[in-house]
């Protein structure tokens, strides 16, 4: 197949890239390289470095003979976006070409705008670009559990089945997400759904749950083919944070109370879930829609099985609870289904103590470079929230 994967230079673009090529893909990335401008605004470095995508573009060919093709490219740019479809005609395009973080949405009004600009817009671009230029192609979307929010009810894949005074209709599922960025994405969600309506394109929206890990098969050790970990307040997700922490002999930080149950799923299943949804394409006009987590826990959860990891290596971690910087309910019903892609064949790689294990040694054996100045979270979502 011809994958097209934009936001290649990314957590979850890299090791993603790799995979397809290795499998025997033709494989092009495109990115514009902003992620780690927001990294020099914030201050924020990823652990121990991220070698440059052309260093690992090249290695992986020194390493593996397969060539990785690579497009700078800014996808709210139109042009880019048409040319690139016009030129490659991917099979299937793999869109993670967002600003990803919660906080980092919710700094400023700047900030708000940007992200709904850059992520809307972008997605926006590439409907009309595949529209224009490859109609028949497979749209793979990362969307977010998040756009769902954290409703009183179960939550469905995507769509539910509605009765009102009488009538019944089949409907999205209610959204109400609790960030700018996490609104980003249900705006993307809507786009697509009407070009799938009104044009037949065939797109998977995955609403991946939060994503943990460092390592994927294929990076094997290697220096040169790592992905970027983020541990700080504002790219960092809160199990990488939580290893980290413990790694520095910081507290975890847990905000607020700790209730706040999520879905969960680690990183090489994000890869197996990608895969999976290029495999089985949605069909002309289908709005197709995956929850992509294996797993939920509350926070409180994931600290004390983080604490217990630390003592496992001899290391004494605690889990503290700070100001609850963002608004959200601490205490909530969570049940959300996560059927179809078990269906398709996903095989979850759950959160046993042996992969806790190991992600703790690898973030341990790097902890000299931990800046424990970046755990604090200091973007509040409202002013009366947080320390
Ligand atoms: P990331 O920031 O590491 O990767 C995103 C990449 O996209 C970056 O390299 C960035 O430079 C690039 N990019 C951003 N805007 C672009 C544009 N306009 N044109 C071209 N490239 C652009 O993020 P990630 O953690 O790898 O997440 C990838 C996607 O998955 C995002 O859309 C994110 O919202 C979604 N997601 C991530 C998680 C998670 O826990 N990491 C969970 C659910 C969903
Ligand atoms: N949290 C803590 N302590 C921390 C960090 C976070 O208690 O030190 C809590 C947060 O308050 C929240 C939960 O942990 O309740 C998850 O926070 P997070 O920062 O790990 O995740 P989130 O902001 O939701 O965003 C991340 C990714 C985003 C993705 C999303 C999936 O950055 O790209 O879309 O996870 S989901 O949460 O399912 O929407």
């Amino acid at each position: 197949m011809k994958i097209l994967i934009i936001g290649g230079d990314g957590y979850l673009g890299w090791p993603t890239a790799m995979h397809f090529s290795e499998r025997g893909d033709e494989v092009l990335v495109v990115d514009n390289f902003s992620k780690r401008k927001w990294e020099l605004e914030e201050g924020i470095t990823p652990l121990g470095g991220v070698p440059t995508l052309h260093e690992r573009i090249q290695y992986w060919h020194e390493a593996t003979g397969k060539t990785i093709q690579l497009e700078v490219g800014d996808i709210t740019n139109h042009r880019q976006a048409y040319t690139i479809l016009e030129s490659f005609q991917p099979d299937a395009i793999v869109h993670y070409g967002e600003q990803p973080s919660a906080p980092y949405s919710m700094q400023s009004r700047e900030k708000a705008v940007f992200t709904q600009q850059n992520n809307i817009i972008g997605t926006l671009n590439l409907l009309f670009a595949m529209q224009h230029a490859c109609p028949q192609t497979h749209l793979i979307k990362l969307g977010t559990m998040g756009e769902y929010g954290t409703p009183n009810i179960d939550i469905e894949e995507g769509w539910l089945e509605l009765t009102h005074n009488g009538r019944a209709d089949r409907v999205l599922f209610p959204k109400r997400p609790g960030s700018f960025y996490h609104l980003s994405k249900v705006h993307d969600s809507h786009n697509i759904e009407f070009a799938c309506r009104i044009w037949g394109t065939r797109a998977t929206d995955l609403n991946q749950g939060v994503v943990y890990g460092i390592e994927t098969p294929l990076m094997n050790g290697r220096r040169e083919l790592r992905t970027s970990f983020h541990y700080d307040h504002v790219f960092g997700t809160v199990l990488n944070r939580f290893l980290a922490q413990a790694a520095a002999g910081t507290s975890l930080t847990i905000y607020g109370s700790g209730g706040q149950t999520r879905g969960f799923l680690n990183i090489k299943d994000t890869i197996q879930c990608v895969a999976l949804a290029a495999d089985h394409p949605a069909s002309e006009g289908e709005f197709r829609v995956f929850n992509q987590f294996t797993e939920q826990f509350s926070v409180n959860q994931l600290a004390q099985r983080v604490v217990e990891t630390a003592a496992r290596a001899g290391v004494e971690a605690v889990a503290t609870s700070v100001s609850n910087p963002r608004v959200e309910l601490e205490d909530h019903y969570y049940n959300a289904q996560h059927t179809a892609l078990i269906e398709l064949g996903l095989q979850p790689t759950l959160l046993t103590d042996t992969v806790l294990d190991e992600m703790f040694d690898t973030v341990h054996k790097q902890s000299s470079q931990i800046n424990s100045g970046l755990f604090p979270p200091s973007i509040k979502w409202a002013a009366n929230k947080g320390d």
